[in-house]
Order: structure tokens, then C-alpha cells, then sequence
């Protein structure tokens, strides 16, 4: 019987080492408090939890002679190539230590503590979806970090077609590119997204569909943004899932708080200044909706509509870290000279 004792002993220190691993990327990786705390809780708690047999587990403890440790070294089972993969495989390891627990005391006649381990194992199923949906939301700020959000519109391209913006904008070093095109067909706009998808993707650019949650996720495009008009973002949400980007655009305080309690990843602010670009926008908020953005909103938002090279500097002093421009870019005559003139600018550099 004392043998029992040996593997919770391992099984403790498994379910410990693993949930510290996790810990670490919740704590280092993300910088995420929550998780982080949630995470430490339980592994004290599983630590406390054999303090009345600690010695008999000590006693039986016999690492050295342990035949798992052979294995491990003739195999390379446990090799992994992604954070995914290691998070998965610390909360599987988790899992499993705390059920090998929870069978273990059964047999040792400590029914009540093996249900305290079961508890900690539901505990620890929970945390895994927590700490996944966590993960999701840190990769898709990383993706939504840039000063500069740039956005298609052929019909101000000067006969240029989208797809060569596109490259003009990538080789100007663009991180964030949005397709937006209201007059083509459907499956015009799908082959083109196919197109910008190989070439964002290519280059590590982020890629958002304007409108066409199907094309979005056909073309497996980073993030789709949607209007007021558009579906809620809710039910957006449920057709994309957690990894996909959907922004919405507002143009009130009121609009920017229900797409945040919605669960948009960013929201658009505008229009700044009017701007024809956008046929059915209503009158410009000015600078006084994107005032109260900066100080409120705690998602990222893009401030849009008629910023041209000229006024950049009152949006971004005003807060702004994100600024979206259609035609002052893709109607330039030269898309990457007029992209390095306003990075300069929004750098700080030749105000
Ligand atoms: N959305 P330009 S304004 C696409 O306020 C779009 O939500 C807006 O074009 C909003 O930079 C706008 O040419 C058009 O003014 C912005």
C-alpha cells in the first residue's frame, strides 16, 4: 500500500512543475495578473493539500531508480515547437497528475481528500479554456500594433488596382492592411482577398476584411470589420470564433462602449473630419469623440475619416496610436513616398 504514497508523491510534483510552467507564460510571456494569480492559487493549493502525508510520500519517493526517467530520455515524445503545444500539454499534464491523485487516495481509504484533487482537476479545465481565450487576445493586439492602419478603395486609386496598392503599402512597411471595396461583385472581391491574403501573409501584414464576414473567413484573413448596420458582433463572433479579429466601426461614446461590452477586439473613431470616402457616414465627431476614446476605451481603436498628411499631428497629439487614411495614400501619386512622409510624421520625425 505505501507504494500509493510514492505516486502521488510524483504526481504532485507533476501537477506542481506543470501548473509553474503555465504560470510562468501567464506571468513572463503575457504579463497577464489574473491568470497568473489563478494559477498560483491552485498550485499552492495542491501542494497544501498532502501536507498530512507529506513524510510518507518523502519516504517513498525513490527518483533515482525511477524507470519513467529512462524513458524519457530514449524518447522524444515530449518535444514541442509552439506555445500552443506547450500549454496544452503542461494543462494535460496537470490534468492527469491530479486524476492519478484523486485514484490514488481513493485507494489509500482518503475519500474526501481524493474529492478536494477532483475539484482542482475541474478547477484546472476551466483555467485552460481562461488561459487559451487570454492567449487569443494578446495575439490579436500584437497583430493590431502598428501607428498606421491603411485601407483599399480602387475608385480613388488613380487607375491603380487594389492589388497594386497593396504591394506599394507592403513595401512601404504597412503592418495593417484593410480590403475595402463597396462596388465590386462578391466574387471579385473573393479572388482579390485570396491574392491579399498570400501577400500580407507573406510578409508577416496583418489582414482585415471590411464587411464580407465569408470572404474573411474563407480567405482565413486575420480580422473582419463590420458597421453599425452590420451583424452583431456577437453572432459575428460565433460564425469567426476567438481567434479572429473583429473591429467595429462607431461614431459616439454610446457605440464605442456597446462594441467593447459586445466583445470587439478594436472599433474605429470617426470620422475625425468629413471625408467623402465613406458614402453613408454620418457628420464628423471631431477631435472630442477621439478625446474621450483615448481617456475610456481600453481596447485598441483606429481614429479615421478625412486625416490627411496636414492634420495627423492634432489627431495624434491628441492621443491617437492608431490613425486609418484611404485616400491620402492610395490616391497619392507615389504610395510609398506619401506612407514614409507620414510614418516620418508619425514617428515624431519632420513635424
Ligand atoms: N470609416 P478617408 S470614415 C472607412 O468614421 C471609413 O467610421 C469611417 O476615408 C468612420 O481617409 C471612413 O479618405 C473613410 O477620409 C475614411
Amino acid at each position: 500500500m505505501q507504494k500509493f504514497y510514492r505516486i502521488i508523491d510524483a504526481n504532485v510534483n507533476r501537477a506542481s512543475e506543470g501548473l509553474r510552467v503555465l504560470e510562468d507564460i501567464a506571468r513572463f510571456y503575457y504579463a497577464d495578473t489574473t491568470v497568473s494569480l489563478q494559477l498560483k492559487k491552485i498550485r499552492h493549493g495542491i501542494r497544501k493539500g498532502i501536507m498530512d502525508c507529506l513524510d510518507l510520500c518523502l519516504k517513498e519517493r525513490d527518483s533515482i531508480n525511477d524507470v519513467g526517467l529512462f524513458i524519457s530520455k530514449e524518447h522524444k515524445m515530449d518535444h514541442k515547437t509552439s506555445v500552443k503545444e506547450l500549454v496544452t500539454a503542461n494543462f494535460k499534464r496537470v490534468q492527469e497528475a491530479l486524476r492519478t491523485i484523486e485514484e490514488n487516495l481513493k485507494i489509500l481509504d482518503q475519500y474526501e481528500a481524493s474529492k478536494v484533487y477532483e475539484e482542482y482537476r475541474f478547477i484546472s479545465y476551466s483555467l485552460e479554456k481562461g488561459f487559451f481565450k487570454m492567449s487569443s487576445i494578446y495575439s490579436k493586439r500584437e497583430k493590431l500594433e502598428s501607428d498606421l492602419y491603411c485601407l483599399t478603395a480602387e475608385e480613388y486609386s488613380n487607375g491603380r488596382s487594389n492589388i497594386e496598392i497593396v504591394k506599394a503599402m507592403i513595401n512601404a512597411g504597412v503592418k495593417i492592411i484593410q480590403y475595402r471595396e463597396k462596388e465590386k461583385k462578391l466574387q471579385d472581391k473573393y479572388r482579390e482577398c485570396l491574392k491579399i491574403r498570400e501577400l500580407t501573409a507573406n510578409h508577416g501584414v496583418t489582414f482585415i476584411v471590411n464587411d464580407d464576414v465569408d470572404i474573411a473567413m474563407l480567405v482565413k484573413a486575420d480580422g473582419v470589420h463590420i458597421g453599425q448596420d452590420d451583424l452583431p458582433v456577437e453572432k459575428v463572433r460565433e460564425l469567426v470564433g476567438e481567434d479572429m479579429i473583429i473591429g467595429v466601426s462607431t461614431h459616439s461614446s454610446k457605440q464605442a462602449e456597446e462594441a467593447v461590452r459586445r466583445g470587439a477586439d478594436y472599433i474605429g473613431v470617426g470620422p475625425i473630419y468629413r471625408t467623402f470616402t465613406k458614402k453613408d457616414v454620418c457628420e464628423p465627431v471631431g477631435l472630442q469623440y477621439l478625446e474621450y476614446a483615448v481617456k475610456n476605451v481600453k481596447i485598441p481603436f483606429v481614429a479615421i475619416g478625412g486625416i490627411k498628411e496636414h492634420n495627423l499631428f492634432e489627431v495624434k497629439s491628441r492621443g491617437a496610436k492608431c490613425i486609418a487614411m484611404v485616400t491620402e495614400i492610395v490616391g497619392a501619386q507615389n504610395v510609398e513616398e506619401k506612407i514614409e512622409s507620414i510614418r516620418e510624421k508619425l514617428r515624431g520625425e519632420n513635424q
